[in-house]
């Protein structure tokens, strides 16, 4: 066989590039490009292929260098991965403001309507391991890394407005309790397990998050339909140097979605990476993520006229209270080059400020202002990653810093400090007024304690706020998350303790809890409730306390209230087989194009099918290669030989079933109601035979002649609803 050799390109092809588009880093020019391989040190290699020996036979040397230097590069491919948060997704964007906030703040990003900010953003789960499933019931990051023309600022957040502690001396603590346990590395990327509970169990400060953490919240159907947080209250300073206390928030535009349990973990089998595919493929078909910057802003005055501390990341400020205002929108419509370069190095830190900007006393934010720019120094090898490319400010960066693991910037001349004459006197420091950034100077006059402030120790009213501004479905699946997750708990005490905690926080959530476990609500637990207190401190001072019995409710806070007015980048999955209603499909896959959903084609095999008018088309997946579990909704046209075929595939019998269990919105139009026969929506079908009908039962659209576009329109209503959650009290299928 003789393979042939590629042509080397001639010289006048190779395309040389100017000074102008060369990247000083980027100076490995690409594999298209016609260059030659070379070494780091750019010298050309002749041969790939072998290693230098003594002989043909013989050992290898080691002065063989170029050898060498490829596997000493590949042995350090892996750098640490991040200690939290190590599986995450990044794009690119920008940030526009809606209107100027100079009454507020001077942070020059957050100015003029008219300025483009570019930005990065990494979404993230927080305790699996970089190659674990999206769907992992968890926490998201959602880290914000503006490049002002101030220098950068990172907006650290995550998509649950608290957090399960309030000191940040408890995160190792925290941290070793959710990940794998030490002795056996299980389980991965998850919490249903003892040692992540036996630690909740014993902090009541958690029990807010964990009302987060066990609802569908922690299950997101995409990056893009998340909400996210700042979690602390930060402040704004205003150019006169007057301070507000913020709270930031980001607010997806397709509003704010989730999947349930069952799909998540079939999810996680059928497509692991399933945030990371839909972030990418919705920037590749331009559908840029967009998400509202919102702002709740507290006069200073008003610091303490809540009934908690603006202090404790265990609170929310709940928006009925303070509104949030929408101020401005984050637009994602550039996917990486590089996952390693730009998703894997990009450096957060919450202490990468602008003027404009500050911080509060909030005891997890300061801890927080340590912890990043230390875990940077040994995940990124060293002092310099702010030259790593992603990492660089837009503007120029001048100081005195030097050297280092893997200094890229060459600084020239012989000054190296300050003050200086011999360098001019320069790098100059910048006058308030000419940007230089000064620190809000809050007055301070107390005694230097290891303590923590009584107004934190109200720990249950927002967590019973939460779970009572839940719809009933929700609810549902809270006392079903945590069924799931106490069951899969071994020790019996701990079990007991966490019911007995839920107790304090809704009497009704721990009995039905306690219910699915097979236990009691216990009537009280050994030792004090809360078990994290100092060796000399008194029990009774740390035991939490309710402030006020009536916590009322906040809408805001229930995701059945998101906006439902669009099926924009929903997934509709097209089932069908050989000889399929041609002129149905192509009606609804029009309709729903238009109104700016996905559709894919999925039959018994791959290739190209024939409809009912000879016309054939491509198919995008086999019933093998996907599940219902990754769409949005299903639509079955008729077609006589079609319908016979799926009739005889159980995968297409058990995909209608699975979304209908699901929720989600189902279709069938033509002989395609007679495929319905034989599924667990039979029971919609008694209207559906009378001409004309369109029966639309909980979003379950079923016509046998009634024109497309009546059909249409329903099921956009109902794709738009996302799920319909009453099917869940009676139609139990066991898909
Ligand atoms: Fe983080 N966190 N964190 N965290 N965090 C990290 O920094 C830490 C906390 C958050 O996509 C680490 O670069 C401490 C709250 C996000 O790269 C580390 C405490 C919030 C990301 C770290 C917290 C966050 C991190 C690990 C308690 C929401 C991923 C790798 C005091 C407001 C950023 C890294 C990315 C990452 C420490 C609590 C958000 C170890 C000590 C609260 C989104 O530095």
């Amino acid at each position: 066989m003789s393979i042939t050799k590629p042509k080397k390109p001639k010289s006048k092809n190779v395309q040389k590039p100017t000074t102008a588009k060369v990247n000083a880093l980027a100076q490995d020019t690409t594999d298209a490009t016609g260059a030659y391989l070379t070494t780091n040190q750019g010298v050309r290699i002749n041969d790939n292929q072998n290693s230098l020996k003594t002989g043909e036979r013989g050992p290898t040397l080691l002065e063989d260098f170029i050898f060498r230097e490829k596997i000493t590069h590949f042995d350090h491919e892996r750098i640490p991965e991040r200690i939290v948060h190590a599986r995450g997704a990044g794009a690119h964007g920008y940030f526009q403001v809606y209107q100027s906030m100079a009454q507020y703040t001077k942070a020059k990003f957050l100015q003029n309507p008219a300025v483009q900010t570019p930005v990065f953003v990494r979404f993230s789960t927080v305790a699996g391991s970089r190659g674990s499933t999206d769907l992992a019931r968890d926490v998201r990051g959602f880290a914000v890394k503006f490049y002002t023309e101030e220098g950068v600022y990172d907006l650290v957040g995550n998509n649950i407005p608290v957090f399960f502690i309030q000191d940040a001396m408890k995160f190792p603590d925290l941290v070793h309790a959710v990940k794998p346990e030490q002795h056996n590395e299980i389980p991965q990327a998850a919490s249903a397990h003892d040692t992540f509970w036996d630690f909740i169990s014993l902090m009541p400060e958690a029990m807010h998050m964990i009302m987060w953490t066990m609802s569908d919240r922690a299950i997101p159907r995409s990056y893009r339909m998340m909400e996210g947080f700042g979690v602390h209250t930060f402040r704004f300073i205003n150019e006169k140097g007057k301070g507000c206390f913020v709270k930031f928030h980001w607010k997806p535009l397709l509003g704010v979605h989730s999947v349930l349990w069952d799909e998540a973990i079939k999810i996680s089998g059928n497509d692991p990476d399933f945030h990371r595919r839909d972030l990418w493929e919705a920037i590749e078909n331009g559908d840029y993520p967009e998400f509202e910057f919102g702002v709740q802003i507290v006069e200073e005055k008003d610091e303490h006229k809540f009934g908690f501390d603006l202090l404790d990341p265990t609170k929310i400020i709940p928006e009925e209270l303070v509104p949030v205002q929408r101020i401005g929108k984050l637009t994602l419509n550039r996917n990486p080059d590089n996952f390693f370069a730009e998703t894997e190095q990009v450096a957060f830190h919450p202490g990468h400020i602008v003027p404009g900007i500050d911080f509060t006393n909030d005891p997890l934010l300061q801890g927080r202002l340590f912890s990043y720019l230390d875990t940077q120094l040994k995940r990124l090898g060293g002092p310099n990653f702010h030259e790593i490319p992603i990492n660089r400010p837009t503007v120029p960066v001048h100081n005195n810093q030097r050297d280092g693991h893997m200094r890229q910037t060459i600084n020239k001349g012989r000054v190296a400090y300050e003050p200086n004459t011999l360098g001019g006197g320069c790098p100059f420091q910048a006058m308030r007024s000419e940007g230089g950034f000064v620190s809000h100077a809050e007055r301070i006059d107390a005694n230097k304690v290891r303590a923590r402030s009584e107004s934190f120790f109200d720990h249950f009213s927002q967590a019973t706020l939460f779970f009572n501004s839940q719809s009933a479905p929700e609810q549902d699946h809270i006392v079903n998350a945590l069924r799931f997750e106490l069951g899969k708990v071994e020790t019996p005490a701990i079990r007991e303790r966490m019911v007995f905690m839920l107790a304090q926080v809704d009497k009704s959530l721990a009995s039905r809890v306690a219910e699915g476990l097979g236990i009691g609500v216990p009537a009280g637990v050994e030792g004090p409730l809360n078990q994290s207190i100092p060796a000399d401190g008194d029990p009774k001072r740390f035991q939490p306390k309710r402030v006020g019995k009536n916590v009322g409710v906040s809408p805001a806070l229930s995701m059945a209230n998101t906006p439902k007015d669009s099926i924009k980048t929903r997934k509709v999955a097209v089932l069908v087989a050989e000889g399929f209603d041609a002129a149905a499909l192509a009606a609804v896959k029009q309709g729903l194009l238009n109104a700016g959903a996905q559709v894919k084609l999925i039959a018994p095999r791959l290739g190209q099918l024939k409809g009912n008018n000879g016309e054939e088309v491509k198919i995008d997946f086999s019933f093998l290669t996907s599940a219902s579990v990754l769409f949005d909704a299903a639509y079955i046209p008729g077609g006589e030989r079609s319908i016979e075929a799926l009739k005889g595939v159980p995968k297409a019998l058990h995909f209608i079933n699975e979304a209908f269990k699901h929720c989600k919105a189902i279709a069938a139009t033509g002989t395609a109601v007679d495929l319905l026969q034989a599924t667990y929506l039979a029971d919609k079908l008694k209207e559906a035979n009378r001409k004309g009908a369109v029966v639309v039962d909980e979003g379950v659209v079923i016509s046998r002649d009634a024109p497309p576009a009546k059909v249409i329109a329903e099921f956009i209503k109902a794709i738009a609803q996302h799920r319909h959650w009453s099917r869940e009290q009676h139609d139990h299928v066991p898909a």
